[in-house]
């Protein structure tokens, strides 16, 4: 339970990590209020410093003692990590916003993006989840539109970068592409085949139903956050060979009708939300225009040509930022708002 306070205390699990380093770059861009920064990570980056408000800040070791006064613990470790230690930081007195798939779908736990669902956030929370960050992305883009239209069914295949696999993913694409292109053999570390100049139909492990462990968090994650279990979802997750920001291709059908100009409207006054669609002027969402940014970028907003009640959109966000770190102090925000009224 969170007391409030001018300035919290904050820590960071997983701080030297692809996401952990965004975390706290966000914490700093978007002036939260810390009044001190824990950074922890495995015995392997113990001893290491990172930078913090023009600080160097040493990582410590992660352990049971680590929570002992702090106020908010902002976790990106994993989901063995989330689950050993989320408990132990809460029974410290801690709030915890994870980033894992630990905690998302259990009972009480609420699944957050601030501009979606707010009021799930509940009175007392204690662990909070970020969802999966191909969630995140459709979810914010998909909330108008079912508020307005009723969604009945999405059917979204994913591009998604190397940076969702951690930083050993994005130098495996930096090595493979110079190797490739140098003539030399590649070494595989990360995917179990070439991602340099490839897309791979495998993200996460593969479940008995045929689909990958990533394309069910999105079935069921979406559920969850858009509080309709009746939406049907259909997904490919495919990694591709960019470093940052995940592209989706979208088809929507809802109950309601509407037009493209409809949902170009709609989407254009949605919090965190920009339209870029002038596809006659070569103007669409671009990943590598929305790498380092917070915004869902969505674009190419058409009629479906058979379905008298169908979209089609693609959407893009930084992975790494809105699809993690910034979801999460955006999260954390939300929670200091909630004990400061
Ligand atoms: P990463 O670049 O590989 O970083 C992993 C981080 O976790 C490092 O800081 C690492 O510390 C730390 N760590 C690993 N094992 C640990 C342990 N036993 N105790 C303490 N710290 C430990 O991975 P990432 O891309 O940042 O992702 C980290 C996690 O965030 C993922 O596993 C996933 O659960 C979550 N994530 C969520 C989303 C999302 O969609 N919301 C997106 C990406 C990632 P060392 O430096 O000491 O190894
Ligand atoms: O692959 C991506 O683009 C996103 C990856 C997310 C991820 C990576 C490792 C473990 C997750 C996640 O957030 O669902 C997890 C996990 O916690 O299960």
């Amino acid at each position: 339970m969170l007391n409030k306070k001018e300035n919290y205390e904050v820590a960071v699990v997983g701080a030297t990590g692809a996401v952990g380093r965004r975390m706290l770059s966000t914490l700093e861009e978007r002036n939260f209020p810390v009044a001190g920064l824990t950074a922890l990570a495995s015995a392997r980056s113990a001893g290491q410093t990172l930078r913090y408000q023009g600080r160097s800040i040493e990582v410590r070791q992660l352990n049971e003692n680590s929570f002992k006064g702090i106020d908010i613990a902002l976790f990106s470790a994993g989901g063995a990590v989330s689950r050993q230690y989320a408990p132990i930081a809460v029974e410290s007195g801690c709030v915890v916003i994870d980033n894992s798939s630990a905690w998302r779908m259990e009972k009480g736990v609420p699944l957050i993006v601030p501009e979606v669902n707010p009021d799930a956030l509940g009175d007392k929370p204690e662990i909070i989840a970020n969802p999966n960050c191909s969630t995140v992305q459709m979810v914010v883009a998909l909330k108008p539109i079912h508020d307005r239209y009723r969604i009945r069914r999405v059917v979204v295949s994913t591009y998604q970068s190397v940076s969702g696999s951690g930083q050993k993913a994005i130098k495996e694409l930096e090595q493979q592409s110079r190797a490739v292109l140098d003539g030399k053999p590649i070494e595989k570390k990360v995917y179990p085949h070439q991602i340099a100049f490839n897309c791979l139909p495998h993200i996460d492990v593969f479940l008995d139903n045929g689909y990958s462990k990533e394309e069910m968090k999105m079935v069921n994650e979406t559920r969850k956050i858009l509080g309709d279990e009746s939406i049907e979802i259909s997904p490919t997750t495919v990694r591709v060979p960019v470093f940052y920001s995940h592209s989706e291709a979208v088809y929507v059908e809802t109950e309601q009708p509407m037009t493209a100009e409809e949902i170009k409207k709609l989407l254009s006054e949605f919090p965190g939300v920009r339209v870029v669609d002038a596809p006659g002027k070569n103007e669409y969402p671009l990943a590598v225009e929305a790498a380092g940014k917070g915004e869902v970028v969505v674009g190419r907003i058409r009629k479906d040509l058979a379905r008298e009640n169908a979209i089609n959109f693609w959407v893009v966000s930084d992975n790494l930022l809105k699809g993690a770190a910034l979801n999460a102090v955006q999260i954390a925000e939300l929670l200091i708002k909630r004990v400061s009224s």
